[in-house]
């Protein structure tokens, strides 16, 4: 009995310094598992679900600053075009919030599965945030800068997530009629 409470208050180091490390162990087994679980659970409803964007717009003759635009739409996991889809597409400055008002615009099914086609004014040259909602068979928000000059737009930052960023030139100055 006495042997017993004598061991109960000062057991053996070695077997403490043991007990200790089999309970590190096993918190960090626990730890592992609960990342590779957050991985695993995590991942498809990120990958799932994105748009995949491709716009190219043309300036027209006239009127200044309006062009046509071909977007193509894809499921940026599968690959497959997205149709039937509806987009809008908001057109603002960067670098002069508030400054611009651009109405949005509405896309209209193109020529092929995915692609769409618009036709839309703008008011200046220079480096435009172009912001595409997407709803119907996907929902998705896309923005990426392009810069629209005399010739038709040219890509010079994608935004939103998994996207690659492009180095960003120093915009070209656009001319105000403001
Ligand atoms: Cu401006």
């Amino acid at each position: 009995m006495a042997a017993a409470l004598q061991s109960d208050r000062c057991p053996k180091p070695r077997e403490e310094r043991t007990a200790i490390r089999e309970k590190i162990s096993m918190l960090a087994r626990t730890f592992a598992a609960l990342i590779v679980w957050l991985t695993v659970t995590a991942a498809p409803a990120f990958a799932a679900d994105r748009a995949k964007a491709m716009l190219d717009c043309k300036a027209l003759s006239s009127p200044e600053f309006a062009y046509d635009c071909t977007l193509d739409i894809a499921n940026a996991r599968t690959g497959a075009p997205l149709e039937g889809a509806t987009i809008v597409l908001g057109a603002d400055m960067p670098s002069m919030p508030m400054v611009h008002n651009v109405p949005p615009f509405e896309f209209k099914p193109g020529d092929k599965p995915g692609r769409y086609q618009a036709r839309i004014q703008l008011d200046m040259y220079g480096p435009w945030a172009i912001k595409l909602r997407i709803t119907g068979p996907m929902r998705d928000e896309v923005v990426a800068v392009y810069q629209f000059g005399t010739e038709g737009s040219e890509l010079r930052k994608r935004g939103g997530s998994g996207t690659r960023t492009e180095p960003q030139p120093a915009a070209k100055p656009g001319q105000h009629r403001h």
